[in-house]
Parts: C-alpha cells; structure tokens; sequence
C-alpha cells in the first residue's frame, strides 16, 4: 500500500483535510475564482501541447518550409491566436473581478482585522455600530455577504481564507476590504500569507461559518464582559491574572485593569478552537502549557514565559481563562 496518512495514525488530519484550500471553495467568490484558475488551468495545458507538438513536428519532419506559407502561418499563429486568447481571458477576468469585489452592501456583516506580529485583533460591528472585540477567531453567518477591512498595526502581514476568498494585503497606516459570502457551513482556516517575521508560520485563524441563528447568538456572546467567578478555583485564577499582571497586556471586558492592548483580548479566550493564533487547540491544559512556555511553543512571540508560577496557581489560571466562554 505505501506510506499513507490515515484517521488511525492520525485523527487530527483528517478532520483537517480541505478546511484551507482553494480547491474546495465554499463562497459565492472562491467558486468564481476557482472556476477562472481552471478554465486558465486548460487553456494553458491545450495551448502548451500545442506548441509543444508544432516544435516537435519542426525538429522530426526536417522540411525547410512549414506547410503553409510563412506570413500566413505568422499571422494566424504569432498574431490572431493569442490575440483572440488573450482578449477572451482578459474579458473574462475582468467580468469574475468585477463580480467578486463588489460591495458587500447594507445588510453585511461588517469585521475589522489588524494584524498584529503573530495574531489577528478581530473587531464585529454591532447591531448599532458598536465594536465588539475578539481575537483569532471568526464566526460568519451563511449565505449574508461579509465585508472585512484589514490593516496592520506593525509589518505588513496578508490576511486569506483560500476557502472563502483571495488574499488582501494588511497594511500599516492603510486600509484594505475584502466581500465575501459564504454558502457552506463548516470550520475553515485563514493563513497569513506575507512572511512577518519569525512567527509568520504560526499565524493563522479558524473561521467557523455557521446558520444565522448561531451566528447572532455567538455575536451576543462575545459582546457580554466576562462572567464572574463563582467556585474558589476559578476565584483564586481570576486572582493569579490580576497579580501577574497579565492585565497591562490583555483585555478581559468586565476586569478592572485589564485594559492592555498588546496581547489578544481574553474575555471570551474559553469559546475559541485555539490559542495562540490558530496553533494549539483551546483546552484547559494547551492554556496551561502556553502560559508556563510560550516562548517555547511559539519562540519570540511577545508573551514572555510565566515558569515560574506554582502548578496550583498555573491550573487555577488556566481554569478561569478555560471558563471565559
Ligand atoms: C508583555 C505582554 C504580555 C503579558 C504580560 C502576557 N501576555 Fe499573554 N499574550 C501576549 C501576546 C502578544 C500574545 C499573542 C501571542 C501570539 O500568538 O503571537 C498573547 C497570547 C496569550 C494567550 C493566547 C490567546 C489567543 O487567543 O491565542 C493567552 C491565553 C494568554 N496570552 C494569557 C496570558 C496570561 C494568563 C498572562 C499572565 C500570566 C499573560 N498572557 C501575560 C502578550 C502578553
Ligand atoms: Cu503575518
């Protein structure tokens, strides 16, 4: 049989299979775009054996003259041909751009991306305009056109969901948007795609799209500050982040003083599929381990190392973050 990955030798890559790839679109735009790769796909292949065969018939046949006389053969094949080729790419080309950056119109869902070295600071217009804040991880609803501006709050960093649509580039001081719908529900992940720096690799989000239900439900969600801890454990963790000082980097809404800028914001940090920017996924123990070994797990990252807490204290941390739901 050969060497061959399977869901027995590991479960985690099947589930993975197609959730980042152009090839398996699941938006009004990735289909369009994906449709114009292969028809440009043919074109090119046909046009490549084409030629190929003419230069074969070239060096075999050895006849001095082509068959047909050599003005016309430079005309039909040096000038009609790729003219007409060209212009019926180019036609269609503008035709799928036209169609996939048109605006996103009144009912979209309006999100602000900054890319930030290594993670993703998500903002959703709410219902009134307000800005609701999160980090790595997007909903979407299905079938309600998406309208995503982007910048960068350092390097240029590129933001793309291959699944859903091409790649834009984040900017400091300048604002991209990039439209969108899409038509599948399903758990896909974006990848920044401009080499940052030394964690570019490991700069990535999940992007869950989900029935409109689902969607307002979770937007009500992360609007909510965090909830207030009730058990001693969870307590006694809330405690650890005040001391720690975790707050000058990171928000959690509902804390006093936890105001920082310079980290992800925390207070929902328990309802997402990972942690450290699509890297590990969000279990109570990968937040644990990220907390004690950051730098291990994603080396110069701009969290330092907390190795010295107490393992009481690091589960009692983790434990909170875990129930920020
Ligand atoms: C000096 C600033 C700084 C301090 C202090 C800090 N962090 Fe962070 N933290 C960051 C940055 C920056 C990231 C994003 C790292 C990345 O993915 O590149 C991060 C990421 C995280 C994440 C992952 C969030 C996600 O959505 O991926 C968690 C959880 C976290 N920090 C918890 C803590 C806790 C708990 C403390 C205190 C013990 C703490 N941090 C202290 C800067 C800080
Ligand atoms: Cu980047």
């Amino acid at each position: 049989m050969g060497w061959q990955i399977t869901s027995q030798s590991n479960p985690r890559y099947d589930s993975m299979q197609g959730i980042q790839s152009v090839f398996e679109p699941r938006s009004i735009q990735a289909d369009a775009i994906l449709a114009l790769s292969n028809w440009v796909f043919a074109a090119g292949s046909l046009i490549f054996v084409l030629v190929m065969a003419l230069l074969a018939w070239a060096i075999i046949s050895r006849r001095r003259h082509p068959p047909l006389r050599n003005t016309v053969f430079i005309a039909i094949g040096g000038f009609a041909f790729p003219a007409v080729t060209l212009s019926i790419l180019m036609v269609f080309t503008v035709l799928v751009s036209l169609h996939i950056t048109s605006p996103a119109g009144e009912n979209a869902v309006r999100i602000h991306v900054t890319g930030h070295m290594w993670w993703w600071e998500v903002q959703y217009e709410g219902p009134d305009g307000e800005r609701i804040e999160t980090a790595n991880e997007l909903h979407l609803p299905i079938d309600r056109p998406v309208s995503i501006t982007v910048t960068s709050e350092d390097v240029i960093h590129s933001f793309w969901i291959p699944s859903l649509a091409g790649k834009v580039d984040m900017i400091p001081g300048h604002v991209n948007e990039i439209t969108f719908t899409p038509t599948e529900a399903g758990v896909m992940r974006g990848q920044c795609a401009e080499y940052c720096g030394l964690q570019h690799a490991k700069m990535a989000f999940y992007v869950v799209v989900e029935p409109a239900e689902q969607f307002d439900q979770w937007l009500e969600e992360q609007a909510q500050p965090a909830v207030e801890p009730v058990p001693d454990l969870l307590k006694a963790g809330q405690q650890a982040f005040v001391d720690q000082g975790c707050g000058s980097c990171h928000a959690v809404r509902g804390l006093p003083g936890a105001v920082g800028q310079i980290g992800p914001d925390l207070t929902h940090v328990g309802s997402r599929l990972s942690i450290g920017a699509g890297w590990l996924d969000g279990s109570v123990g990968n937040l644990a381990g990220w907390i004690a070994s950051s730098q291990h797990i994603k080396p110069g990252n701009r969290m330092p190392s907390f190795d010295r807490l107490d393992g009481k204290t690091l589960r009692a941390l983790a434990a909170w973050l875990e129930s920020l739901e």
